[in-house]
């Protein structure tokens, strides 16, 4: 069998119950065949970056997980869609939204998934929280880029 690979997702919420809605969502996470979930971050408020609405919170956990990453994906799409998610348009408001931030040290560019995440190192909002699990994986510099965006431990 495969060797179990650490993975970092990113959750955001900013419609109905966020808070709730993200907790939720980590449980759902955890309770996947062949995810474990090792670690959540804190849960953090942000105002919305190249979107709107209310404000959002978001968070970063920490998975080892024997999927492929077009299979996980596939896994938190499922819960996404179980959250009520609608797509009606680019970055609107969201009940949930699971990204796959990084996947090992894996490198992938398909038509559907890119990773590591291509907008991550521009947003405080997943910056902060995972720079809480995996400091070594955040670089200063682009912790400093983000130092204008509010995004606040809840
Ligand atoms: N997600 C987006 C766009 N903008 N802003 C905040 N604060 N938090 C998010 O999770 C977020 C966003 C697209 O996924
Ligand atoms: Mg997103
Ligand atoms: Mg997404």
């Amino acid at each position: 069998m495969r060797d179990p690979v650490s993975a970092y997702i990113g959750l955001g919420a900013n419609l109905r119950e966020p808070a709730a809605t993200v907790l939720g969502a980590m449980d759902d996470i955890a309770a996947l065949d062949g995810v474990t979930l090792s670690r959540r971050s804190s849960l953090y408020g942000s105002a919305p970056v190249d979107s709107s609405g209310p404000d959002y919170v978001n968070a970063v956990v920490e998975v080892q997980t024997r999927l492929t990453a077009p299979q996980l994906l596939a896994q938190l799409q499922g819960i996404e869609e179980k959250s009520g998610r609608e797509r009606p348009y680019r970055n609107a408001p969201r009940t949930l939204d699971l990204d796959l931030l990084l996947y090992g040290d894996a490198t992938i560019l398909s038509a559907s998934l890119v990773v590591p995440h291509p907008r991550m190192n521009s947003r405080a909002f997943v910056l902060r929280p995972l720079a809480e699990l995996v400091p070594e994986r955040v670089s200063a510099a682009s912790l400093q880029s983000v130092m204008d965006q509010a995004a606040w431990r809840l």
